[in-house]
């Protein structure tokens, strides 16, 4: 019943399940994995896809020999899964190269190398089957405002993925890209810090239409916001191109955690919106296990992100068919129909009429919302009591 299946479009980073347990405070807890252990360990818990950053699979010092036979090693272990790797991205973050930045770096050589490293990045992204490339960009950002003007890197960011969508129509390239927003670390503040200033970043760019935003639950978390408002904004601007899914407690630092481990009602809400939507993309879970953890529960760390998600789609399920929530919803967005001839297109005859109508604020103002009795009904129903 909660076993995941290709059709539910379950994936997972080489980076997350192969987190080796490093941390600002503490060494490796984990030995490394290959990518094509990688890809043996996410068959084996079922998932349908796998990511990954350039340097996930390709070491940025391998030599030209070395890349061939990881490629050719990964692109065997695909084909003997059946694995697919629906999301690729760059790693723009890690070689000290980029420690001020990538697209944003105040050095126009770096700046250069993050447009060449991409490229080279997408062409293997490509190559591997990739459809959706993200962008996150983790040292975009600044510790002090002193050295950078934000205008002009803002302008240096949209400069490069300008380029960069120019570069995959040139190509011929089958390829959308998804902005991720992360409000502050590794940097101090990081620019485009949440999926809104993305979505109002994107309308900028001249290729609108190839861009989209990866919205992530513990990076608007670690902004003190409702994930599943910034996932609707998406959705509604048809934006929702890929989706980052994790947990975070809010205030903190970026945990990354199980889907659904800290806040059990928000994720259910998020699955409840992605249902109700019809959301047919990758269900991407970039988060990975405990530093405490060993790979057999690093495995239940990555069964438990999908068995988690197919619990809540259950509940949705249940949600909706529930008689006495539904028959509080109704009574929640009962309509009259009497505001009927004010809805819809503005015209200078219904202003007048409705400037003209007299409305009673007091009653209005005495109607109350069961929203107690029936956010209890959704908590009975995660209890498991309904
Ligand atoms: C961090 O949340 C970022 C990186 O892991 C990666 O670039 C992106 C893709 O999911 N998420
Ligand atoms: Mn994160
Ligand atoms: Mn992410």
């Amino acid at each position: 019943m909660y076993n995941p299946k290709p059709e539910h479009k379950f994936t997972f980073g080489l980076w997350t399940v192969g987190n080796v347990g490093r941390d600002p405070f503490g060494e490796p807890t984990r030995k490394a994995l290959s990518p094509v252990e990688i890809v043996h360990l996410l068959a084996e818990v079922g998932a349908y896809g796998v990511n990954f950053h350039d340097n996930d699979l390709i070491p940025i010092d391998a030599t030209p020999a070395e890349r061939d036979r990881i490629k050719w090693n990964f692109k065997q272990a695909l084909n003997e899964t059946g694995l697919v790797v629906p999301m690729a991205t760059t790693n723009l973050f890690s070689d000290p190269a980029f420690k001020d930045g990538a697209f944003t770096s105040n050095d126009p050589k770096v700046r250069a190398y993050a447009l060449h490293k991409t490229m080279h990045a997408i062409d293997l992204g490509v190559e591997m089957g990739a459809s959706t490339y993200v962008f996150w960009g983790g040292r975009e950002g600044t510790e002090t405002d002193a050295g950078k003007d934000p205008l002009e890197a803002g302008k240096w960011f949209r400069e490069g993925l300008n380029f960069l969508c120019e570069y995959v129509i040139d190509q011929g390239y089958e390829l959308k890209f998804a902005l991720e927003a992360k409000p502050n670390e590794p940097r101090g503040d990081i620019y485009l810090s949440t999926t809104g200033a993305m979505l109002g970043f994107i309308s900028t760019l001249d290729h609108p239409e190839m861009v989209g935003v990866n919205p992530e639950v513990a990076h608007e978390h670690m902004a003190g916001l409702n994930f599943t408002h910034h996932v609707a904004q998406a959705w509604d601007a048809g934006k929702l191109f890929h989706i980052d899914l994790n947990d975070q407690s809010f205030g903190r630092y970026d945990q990354d955690f199980r889907f659904g481990s800290v806040n059990l009602k928000s994720a259910f809400f998020l699955v409840k919106f992605l249902e109700d939507v019809g959301y047919d993309g990758n269900r991407h879970f970039d988060a990975h296990a405990y530093r405490t953890s060993d790979y057999e529960d690093v495995k239940a760390f990555a069964r438990g992100c999908m068995r988690t998600y197919l619990l809540l789609k259950e509940k949705h399920a249940q949600f909706s068919a529930d008689a006495q929530i539904q028959a509080l919803l109704a009574e929640i967005t009962a309509d009259d129909g009497s505001m009927d001839s004010y809805k819809g297109v503005y015209s200078g005859e219904k202003a007048q009429a409705l400037k003209a109508h007299t409305f009673d604020r007091v009653t209005l103002g005495k109607r109350g919302q069961p929203y107690e009795q029936l956010d209890q009904l959704v908590i009975e129903l995660l209890l498991g009591v309904r």
